[in-house]
């Protein structure tokens, strides 16, 4: 299983293995903030027919969760900042439950700024996961597993920075075994980097201005393939309740056409 999500960046790995059970985060402003999917019988589907608001104490503002199965134990871990800065850890109950239960209130002690967004992904490919992260105030901090599977995490790179209430997204969106770094912003526009080489931890602008998207407010972009059919989709919430549906136009283009707006949570 480790290998298997490893070679998924984020929240949406949980579709490629998990087949029903589709998660998607949303970037409210005062309401509930992870709303986890359940598809229709089809596996890999773009429908979603039922959603479950996880509410939390605390963290409410602004949340922007991230999946990796962290310790290669088989159930995913969901770690989601909180308007402090702090992050919590929450785990799967078991295999294939969209159930989970906190674990910490303060994963790895780490506090940044506040509003704190993350992505996990392993960049440097030494299957010790790395979570980047932003805050309402500042730009990207890297960590790292300490060790294989471990859930200690330590300071390992600061990354690029656009600007206040950032949110980042991790991914190979070309497919050239670089990661790529998406990072919404403030203005509801992406910024696209790439890393400069592997195992690089430092990254170049490719544009302020991915593929034309503009969310209005707050995007917060998170990329895989929902329906399994070789083109990566690409979801990003805003600072309304809206969830933002787009899909590559070809297989390892960087660029995507609108599918659906504000429609996922509109029944
Ligand atoms: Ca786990
Ligand atoms: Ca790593
Ligand atoms: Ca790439
Ligand atoms: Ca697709």
């Amino acid at each position: 299983m480790g290998d298997h999500l490893h070679t998924f960046s984020n929240i949406f790995h949980i579709f490629a293995y998990y087949e029903k059970f589709e998660v998607m985060k949303l970037n409210f402003y005062l309401t509930f903030v992870l709303v986890i999917i359940i598809s229709s019988e089809t596996i890999q589907s773009q429908d979603f027919t039922e959603a479950n608001a996880y509410t939390w104490r605390g963290g409410k503002i602004h949340t922007d969760p991230a999946f990796y199965d962290l310790d290669y134990d088989g159930l995913i871990d969901i770690l989601v900042g909180k308007q402090k800065g702090k992050i919590m850890h929450y785990k799967q109950q078991s295999v294939n439950s969209n159930q989970f239960f906190l674990v910490d209130r303060n994963f790895c002690n780490i506090s940044y700024g506040g509003y704190t967004t993350t992505s996990i992904y392993d960049i440097d490919q030494d299957s010790m996961p790395d979570l980047f992260m932003c805050s309402a105030y500042n730009g990207v901090l890297i960590y790292e597993a300490d060790t294989i599977g471990s859930l200690n995490f330590s300071w390992k790179a600061v990354g690029p920075d656009v600007g206040v209430f950032a949110s980042p997204s991790v991914s190979d969106i070309d497919g050239d075994g670089m990661a790529d770094l998406l990072i919404g912003e403030q203005m509801g526009v992406i910024y696209h980097f790439e890393q400069m080489d592997t195992p690089s931890l430092q990254f170049e602008l490719i544009t302020e201005n991915f593929s034309n998207i503009d969310v209005g407010f707050r995007a917060t972009p998170e990329i895989s393939d929902l329906d399994n059919d070789g083109l990566l989709d690409l979801l990003t919430g805003n600072s309304d309740i809206g969830v933002s549906h787009y899909e590559q136009i070809q297989n390892n283009s960087y660029e995507f056409y609108l599918i659906l707006k504000k429609e996922y949570l509109d029944k």
